[in-house]
């Protein structure tokens, strides 16, 4: 009678394991650096994996529009609607500050009506182009976590080029093409980001869906898709991130991808509603925008969970013994081995590989990743010493920690280990009563 119900106990074991395996919350947020564990040696620091949380990054950019007199207002101008060319109620003049339009005014608190927005002179030389370039210069590197949204206040551009820079500005590179017909503008196809795949992820597209202005003079937005693309490996909602933070730990084309200094908006080509520009009335034609958003989180490496904004700059505060804007490098007297980044595997906590006093070198390790391997799942920290799972002990966690007992040892990462400890006594109390019902 007994046989049954050790294998229903079993089965409901399984299963709340199961479920276990599957609940979000048991993936890290690497927002801790290190804490305090005790071991068989005492009391000692367990470094993990850290990363600052994603933020609104327009907080901290310098913005600078090129060239230097594009901006609306000196001297005062009328401008036209794009759709009604004898609607010209819109005025710009840089002396007076409610008719002003700054570049500030894409960076400032949206919501309020009416909405604020830089403006660009109009097209007075038509047909020679109309060319504005936006640059955003944040003078550290930083990772994109959401999509770039750029919100224009006049139709979207004909033809408009967003790039980055991972050199502060030296060289960039395009990130996507934006145009009213991609053969004509770029000689390039259209796309959109849904015909990406996991291999052609870091292909640069041309599209042409956020450019037709006069069909959808209400669509104000023009996008760079960044969730889109991490849903490639992460899946649509973004619940296999387990996936993404392993291809973004082994392929550095991918992290860099995501990664800039400064970000770019090169405008080509004004909307112009229509197939003819009206030469009669060129004040129709100009770029507005009314907000840039971007999301990101500096890079630290995995070296620090917080970044502060100083005297103008945003700088990580490194842990892990590591140093530097981005906690590239090692300290000084912590040089004992050669400077890593932090991973993020393994999941939950990923490794923080941290800098090591520089007198504690090969001589005294006690583990590495090759020769003096952890087992039965062991990490090795930092060369020093071998952090065992639950069920197992000893120098290279070679001793299981709990033989005599039945099978409830523990599982093989920590969310089962802390299941273990919370939910054995309800389950033995189940079986306890379910033995009890059997014998009535
Ligand atoms: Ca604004």
């Amino acid at each position: 009678m007994r046989f049954p119900l050790l294998l229903t106990l079993q089965a409901l074991w399984a299963s709340v394991c199961q479920t276990m395996q599957h609940y979000p919350a048991a993936w890290g947020h690497y927002d801790v650096c290190k804490s305090q564990v005790y071991t068989d040696e005492g009391l000692t620091w367990d470094y993990m994996a850290c990363q600052p949380e994603a933020m609104d990054m327009t907080k901290y950019l310098k913005v600078t529009v090129d060239p230097p007199n594009i901006t609306c207002g000196d001297p005062p101008e009328t401008y036209c609607a794009l759709e009604n060319p004898y609607m010209c109620n819109n005025e710009c003049d840089a002396q007076n500050e409610d008719l002003a339009h700054p570049p500030e005014l894409m960076f400032d608190f949206e919501g309020r009506n009416p909405t604020t927005f830089w403006q660009s002179s109009s097209w007075k030389k038509y047909p020679r182009a109309l060319l504005v370039n936006i640059t955003l210069s944040w003078k550290k590197t930083i990772e994109l976590t959401d999509d770039i949204v750029v919100t224009f206040e006049s139709g979207r551009p004909e033809q408009m080029v967003l790039e980055k820079s991972l050199d502060y500005g030296k060289t960039w590179q395009p990130y996507q093409f934006y145009a009213t017909d991609c053969l004509d503008a770029f000689t390039m196809e259209h796309k959109t980001v849904q015909d990406l795949t996991q291999h052609t992820l870091l292909d640069i597209i041309c599209t042409e869906e956020y450019s037709r202005g006069y069909v959808w003079k209400n669509a104000k937005t023009v996008r760079f898709e960044i969730k889109d693309r991490f849903a490639l490996f992460a899946g649509p909602h973004l619940h296999n991130m387990a996936s993404l933070y392993g291809q973004l730990d082994t392929t550095k084309n991918l992290r860099d991808f995501f990664t800039i200094t400064d970000l770019r908006v090169r405008l080509l080509r004004p909307a112009t509603g229509a197939t003819m520009v009206d030469e009669n009335n060129l004040s129709r034609y100009f770029y507005a925008i009314s907000d840039i958003k971007v999301q990101g989180r500096c890079k630290c490496n995995l070296h620090a969970n917080s970044c502060v904004f100083d005297k103008e700059k945003l700088n990580c505060e490194c842990e892990h013994n590591t140093t530097g804007p981005d906690c590239g490098r090692c300290k000084r007297n912590y040089q004992g081995r050669t400077w890593s980044a932090g991973s993020y595997l393994p999941i939950p906590k990923g490794t923080a590989n941290t800098c090591i006093p520089s007198n504690i070198g090969p001589v005294t390790r006690v583990c590495d990743n090759e020769l003096l391997r952890c087992q039965n799942g062991g990490v090795c920290l930092n060369n020093l010493r071998c952090q065992c799972t639950p069920a197992y002990t000893g120098l290279l966690c070679e001793k299981p920690r709990c033989e005599s007992e039945l099978g409830s040892c523990g599982g093989p990462n920590s969310g089962q280990a802390a299941l273990s400890s919370t939910s054995l006594p309800t389950l033995l109390l189940l079986g306890w009563m379910l033995l009890r019902g059997a014998s009535y």
